[in-house]
């Protein structure tokens, strides 16, 4: 059948459709419930998507502009249900937003704010043993330290700097570019109400035990606060296993350093909401800074005894680039500009483990504060990504920018929103409408227009993940997930495999998922998934033309 975007289109927004091949001829549109045809075509050719392996033709419903409800009908399918709404995305940006809220550590999630996923308190994380790994003169091993409050990675209950500092970033820099969006909306958090946005109180829950993970010391940061193993599946309550910071690394540092540099920035505003919060975190990353030069080379590996999630990045060239440039734009202190060799950077897609991306995507907002041949070379070089970018989408028998296998990573998901967190730099500087539009299908794919014909987001759209490997989700033995979050998607890696007993029906990139508690490398959720399709749910909503 048809496969759309299952929470619909804006009224200006490109509208794509796929249909089987077998669906050739003729396609209608109609007022749902009714048979007036408002819009009718002839459905595309057919052609092979290699990321599935089936044919495919492509509807242009573009034209399609009157908010409303439609079916689309096409000679031998089963008519799908299409929206067309000035707020099609509204409720998605607050609800992928709000998932952090729900995977808060060291807080319980009352009803009023969480409904039926209320749970007590989890993870106090006030009494955390110094590993051996991160024993120093002032804190040996085996002494305690606190460090509460963040959030939950993803299905699991350990808190990872690396993979935390992208997360903050995204949401901390979707609020810098569409900040009348943010400021509009309300969460129904704890803070909702008081004098800063609920987006910026929510990422404040993670900035606070991320300060925490700094040695006052050295300006050191440790790489994760974790137990030992995963815990089973039970609730945060439940999981009373000891915890740990583990050894202090470079990655770690630098993505701190950045993280930190760039929310100082964006919390100077309300210096007068929280004195001195700005003055703290610079401070905090300009000694994160300090430390990775002085310790260039400390590749995280996850010591003998901790099995869990390791993010060990051995490429630090890219976390250097992005805490220089952050600082950079910080302080204007020259210094930053030398060591972020900017002419000398690739520009890619970010990634947890490649944040390169994330440095040109901040030099592009802040233009302004850049000499003219720097500037001049962010607007070509973010620009030519950005048109890269859209003319694969263009030539995809899919309309998408996933075509290469080695798109299909764990979290392919989040892959395909971080292009389109690409293309959306592009098309803020040079207005490229190609860029949009291209943006617009990677939201579509992960909303419902794919081979499987599913809405990847919890609680979002007609068929969306019911067992996501997501230990609240999986133990509050209520039957919806917790919802709001984005699984990891197609992967034909599929790691999980032998251990668990479920298996997946195909080895096609685009095909290899299956809706499994178990399957951890195909249906869990992550805090670095979520953020970027806050981003880019929230980008469209503000960038596409009425
Ligand atoms: O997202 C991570 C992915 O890129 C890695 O390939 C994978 C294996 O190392 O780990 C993923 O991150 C997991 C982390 O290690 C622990 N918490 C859950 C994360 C999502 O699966």
């Amino acid at each position: 059948d048809a496969a759309v975007n299952q929470l619909g289109y804006l009224p200006g927004a490109a509208k794509w459709a796929v249909l089987p091949a077998a669906a050739g001829g003729e396609f209608r549109v109609v007022r749902a419930g009714s048979d007036s045809v408002v819009l009718r075509g002839a459905t595309g050719p057919a052609r092979r998507w290699a990321m599935s392996g089936t044919e495919v033709r492509l509807v242009d419903l573009s034209a399609l502009t009157a908010p409303g409800d439609y079916e689309l009908r096409a000679d031998g399918q089963a008519p799908v249900r299409l929206r067309v709404a000035p707020d099609a995305y509204a409720a998605l940006t607050a609800g992928v937003l709000k998932a952090f809220y729900f995977n808060r550590a060291s807080i319980s999630l009352d009803a009023r704010h969480a409904g039926p996923w209320a749970r007590p308190a989890g993870h106090p994380d006030t009494e955390v043993l110094v590993h051996a790994s991160a024993a120093s003169a002032q804190r040996p091993e085996g002494t305690r330290l606190s460090a509460p409050k963040g959030w939950y990675d993803a299905g699991d209950y350990n808190k990872y700097i690396v993979n935390s500092s992208i997360t903050v970033y995204t949401l901390l820099a979707a609020y810098e570019q569409f900040p009348a969006l943010f400021k509009a909306q309300h969460l129904n958090i704890p803070e909702s109400g008081n004098a800063l946005p609920d987006v910026l109180d929510e990422v404040l829950w993670n900035l606070d035990w991320m300060l925490a993970m700094q040695d006052p010391a050295d300006g050191g940061v440790y790489n994760k606060l974790t137990n030992l193993g995963f815990d089973g599946n039970v609730m945060p309550h439940q999981a009373v296993g000891p915890r740990y910071v583990v050894a202090k690394g470079t990655a770690a540092a630098l993505d701190f350093a950045a993280v930190m540099a760039h929310a100082s920035r964006v919390f100077k505003p309300f210096d007068a909401q929280r004195p001195g919060l700005s003055a703290r975190l610079r401070d905090a990353a300009v000694a994160a800074w300090q430390w990775a030069r002085a310790n260039p080379r400390v590749v995280f590996k996850n010591p003998p005894d901790v099995r869990t999630g390791e993010y060990g990045d051995d490429k630090l060239d890219d976390e250097f680039a992005w805490a220089a440039a952050e600082l950079f734009l910080t302080t204007g202190d020259a210094a930053y500009r030398d060591a972020l060799k900017l002419e000398a950077q690739p520009i890619r897609v970010p990634n947890w483990g490649d944040v390169l991306g994330l440095a040109w995507m901040s030099l592009a907002q802040h233009r302004d504060q850049l000499a003219k041949a720097d500037a001049e070379l962010v607007t070509r070089r973010v620009g030519d990504f950005g048109r890269q970018l859209a003319a694969t989408w263009q030539g995809s028998a899919y309309r998408l920018t996933m075509e290469s296998a080695n798109d299909f990573v764990w979290g392919s998901n989040s892959q395909a929103l971080n292009q389109a967190l690409m293309l959306i730099q592009a098309y803020r500087l040079g207005g490229e409408r190609a860029q949009l539009d291209a943006a617009q299908s990677v939201l579509d794919y992960v909303l419902g227009r794919n081979p499987l014909g599913m809405s990847y987001v919890t609680g979002f759209g007609q068929r969306s993940p019911l067992h996501p490997h997501h230990r609240p989700s999986e133990a509050d033995g209520v039957d919806a997930p917790v919802p709001g979050f984005l699984v990891g998607g197609p992967n034909p890696g599929q790691q999980d495999q032998p251990h668990c007993p479920v298996r997946y029906a195909s080895k096609l990139p685009a095909l290899s998922y299956i809706d499994h508690g178990c399957s951890y490398a195909a249906n869990e959720v992550a805090i670095n998934w979520n953020a970027p399709l806050v981003y880019v749910s929230a980008a469209i909503q503000a960038l596409t033309p009425p």
